[in-house]
């Protein structure tokens, strides 16, 4: 049996969002988020679903620690409510806000575990959103002004800190479907949106350095490997294209300093409006780059599969294929310079279910996770610097506009009665943290 043996300090850990697991959304003096208006919105989250309470982790957060504890994570990638910590965006600090980070850093820390501290996952202040939000450059700057706040209360215990978690999720979902907040469906504000939050994640990297040196900064990144139907020449044209049209918007600004050629065409009048100097700001060099790696796209002349016989699919429909994630990691370290990789999140959700002995079997998430620890494994000998992975989730939570019926966690939530469970795949993966490796 083949063994896959990983560094000794490779930063095993799991990865939650402020907004899908806090609750608490009013409480200590913390402001509305854009999530807090969209949830609250008839007809946006499925069954009315709103992260009001969550998983109340804003009250819970030690027993989560020590869940943590018990899965022996090395590290834990949350975020911050910028609306907790900034009610209006900018001014006035609520410090019930920032103490609540400073607990939970402290714990996490007594606790030796990493924090891994991502400054935006989509919760913006709405005073912000009624100013324009993204669409407007002045957020740029608060967001700068803000993380800049993060780093002198906390910069002293948390190493790693990451501006964006997925900015395509933010600007196209949020402002051009309109399955997101702040749900707007119009493709001119997405393009400047866009472009915004890379302005904004370079005048962050330079706030965080500015107070504080010796961090590590990086960006999140969702990617999905175009991978062709067939080998005809056609698809693996097709699928080439397909690649370039998703997945490098964000890539190519960040890592070669200018916008694909391809974005031009896509975007056409709603090209946005971008300064003299924005491309080299967006461009800084970083510490490490996060990836976020659910699933895989098949690409033929006439578009993307929807069905691959033979293949498995998630509860989010999307399908399970792990050697993808190999061939994207590959493909991204030949066609960029990039800095270290940490797998900032990876997983599936299931329907899960409470069996009669109270436990939660969930051999299809277990199976998803080891394929894909297998296969960055298999990118790490390929060459590709992979330093860490945090699965997604720590524990079951709000996913969005699906609201609580996707379940992604390692630890099943009652959302009833709050009680935690880890399911068979979390304690699987405390023994793989335990032994470090695979197999033997
Ligand atoms: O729940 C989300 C997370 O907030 C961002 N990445 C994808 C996850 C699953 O959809």
């Amino acid at each position: 049996m083949t063994v896959y043996k990983f560094p000794h300090n490779f930063l095993w850990g799991a990865a939650t969002a402020s907004y899908q697991i806090e609750g608490a959304w009013n409480e200590d003096g913390k402001g509305e988020s854009i999530w807090d208006r969209f949830s609250h919105t008839p007809g946006k989250v499925t069954e009315g679903n709103t992260g009001d309470i969550a998983c109340d982790h804003y009250h819970r957060y030690p027993e989560d620690i020590a869940l943590m504890r018990q899965l022996g994570l090395k590290a834990y990638r949350f975020s911050i409510a910028w609306a907790r910590v900034l009610p209006g965006g900018r001014g006035p600090i609520n410090p019930h806000g920032l103490d609540f980070y400073d607990r939970l850093v402290d714990a996490l820390c007594a606790a030796n575990i990493e924090p891994f501290l991502t400054l935006y996952h989509w919760d913006l202040p709405q005073v912000l959103q009624d100013e324009g939000g993204w669409e407007n450059r002045n957020t740029c700057h608060a967001f700068a002004d803000y993380s800049a706040l993060m780093v002198k209360r906390l910069g002293d215990r948390v190493k790693y800190w990451t501006t964006f978690n997925e900015p395509s999720v933010a600007a196209f979902i949020g402002n051009l479907t309109g399955e997101h907040a702040p749900g707007y469906r119009d493709p001119k504000i997405a393009y400047q949106v866009a472009h915004n939050l890379m302005v904004a994640h370079g005048l962050a990297v330079q706030a965080i350095r500015g107070a504080n040196s010796n961090l590590e900064t990086g960006i999140v990144l969702n990617l999905w490997m175009a991978d062709p139907a067939t080998s005809s020449p056609e698809d693996v044209a097709a699928a080439e294209a397909a690649w370039e049209r998703d997945e490098t918007l964000f890539l190519d600004p960040l890592f070669k300093g200018h916008y694909p050629t391809g974005a031009y065409q896509l975007a056409g009048g709603n090209m946005p409006k971008i300064l003299d100097g924005d491309m080299a700001l967006i461009a800084q060099e970083l510490d490490f780059v996060g990836i976020n790696y659910y699933s895989r796209n098949v690409i033929g002349v006439k578009g993307k599969v929807n069905t691959i016989p033979g293949s498995e699919y998630t509860e989010m429909g999307w399908e399970v294929c792990a050697p993808a994630l190999r061939r994207m990691l590959v493909k991204i370290n030949n066609n960029y310079s990039l800095p270290p990789i940490y797998i900032t999140e990876n997983g599936s959700s299931f329907k899960d279910e409470v069996s009669a002995d109270g436990r939660i079997h969930d051999p299809r998430r277990l199976d998803y996770l080891k394929n894909h620890f297998i296969q960055t494994h298999l990118a790490m000998q390929d060459g590709v610097d992979v330093r860490g992975y945090m699965v997604w989730s720590l524990l079951d939570n709000f996913e969005w506009g699906h609201g609580f019926s996707k379940r992604f966690g390692l630890t099943h939530v009652d959302y009833k009665t709050q009680k935690r469970t880890v399911k068979d795949s979390g304690e699987w993966y405390a023994e793989l943290i335990r032994t470090n490796k695979i197999g033997g």
